[in-house]
């Protein structure tokens, strides 16, 4: 499957557009994501990892946000148990018509898979089966603020014992200091991969309105809240996150 770089904003744009999942962001999704988003190779791997240890036979593995399905490719090379499902979540036509194309790749390169079913759909309007993985990674700072908590109370409820939601995003700080440094460290990861000061601030401006990170103290008290008993984070690279959270 090509591997296009991304370029999107390298050029002057005018007026910036807000950010949209669309065919052109799909198109050059593999690139942008692991040159924007630190540690993101890692989580992903790990997800499948971790998905291992929660995963119950004869049960559903939600892939929520799934874009091009790398989280659920992940799961299908680490979860052994019997007779699970991967059920991978997006709303964006793009990013589902090509994830699609990725399994289908999979399928072909490697035998006996959990199966799974992609899904055009909106996560919050989803009737969601008993499960024993809940994967969300970096898709919760893209639904609206007022919205997430009972999304993640209905991800609660469907999670069987011994299961997992485990969740991935970009962190603010409440310590203005602390928020400014690992912003400048961010800047320079984006910088050493190559993005120029006008790709940087193109895109800042394009997804400011449309992606709203939280603390990691408003995860973990809106995670209790929902109903959840213990949230233990896994990773963090500057501010970029991983948290499980337990039913
Ligand atoms: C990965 N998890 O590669 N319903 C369904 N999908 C949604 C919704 C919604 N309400 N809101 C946003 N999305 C992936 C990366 S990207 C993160 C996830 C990023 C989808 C959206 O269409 C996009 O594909 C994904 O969530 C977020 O591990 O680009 O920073």
């Amino acid at each position: 499957m090509s591997q296009e770089a991304d370029r999107l904003f390298a050029q002057p744009l005018g007026q910036v557009p807000d950010f949209v999942f669309n065919e052109d962001v799909a198109r050059v999704f593999p690139d942008m994501i692991k040159r924007s988003v630190p540690g993101y190779p890692t989580i992903v791997e790990n997800i499948g990892v971790l998905a291992g240890h929660f995963a119950r036979p004869d049960s559903v593995l939600y892939d929520l946000g799934c874009s091009l399905g790398a989280v659920t490719q992940a799961l299908r090379r680490h979860v052994k148990a019997e007779r699970c499902q991967v059920i991978a979540v997006d709303n964006s036509a793009a990013m589902v018509a090509r994830c699609r194309e990725y399994l289908q790749a999979q399928d072909a390169m490697f035998q006996e898979l959990l199966p799974v079913d992609v899904v055009e759909a909106d996560i919050l309007q989803l009737d969601y089966q008993p499960c024993s993985l809940v994967a969300m990674n970096f898709t919760l700072q893209f639904v609206a603020t007022e919205q997430r908590p009972e999304l993640l109370a209905r991800i609660r409820r469907a999670l069987l014992p011994g299961g997992a939601l485990i969740l991935s995003e970009k962190l603010r700080f409440e310590d203005a200091a602390e928020q400014a440094l690992l912003t400048d460290l961010h800047l320079d990861f984006k910088r050493a991969n190559g993005y120029s000061e006008l790709e940087i601030a193109q895109k800042r401006s394009a997804i400011e309105h449309v992606m709203k990170p939280d603390s990691l103290q408003q995860h973990r008290e809106r995670l209790l809240d929902a109903g959840f008993s213990r949230v233990v984070p896994w990773f963090q690279c500057l501010n970029f996150a991983s948290l499980i959270a337990l039913p």
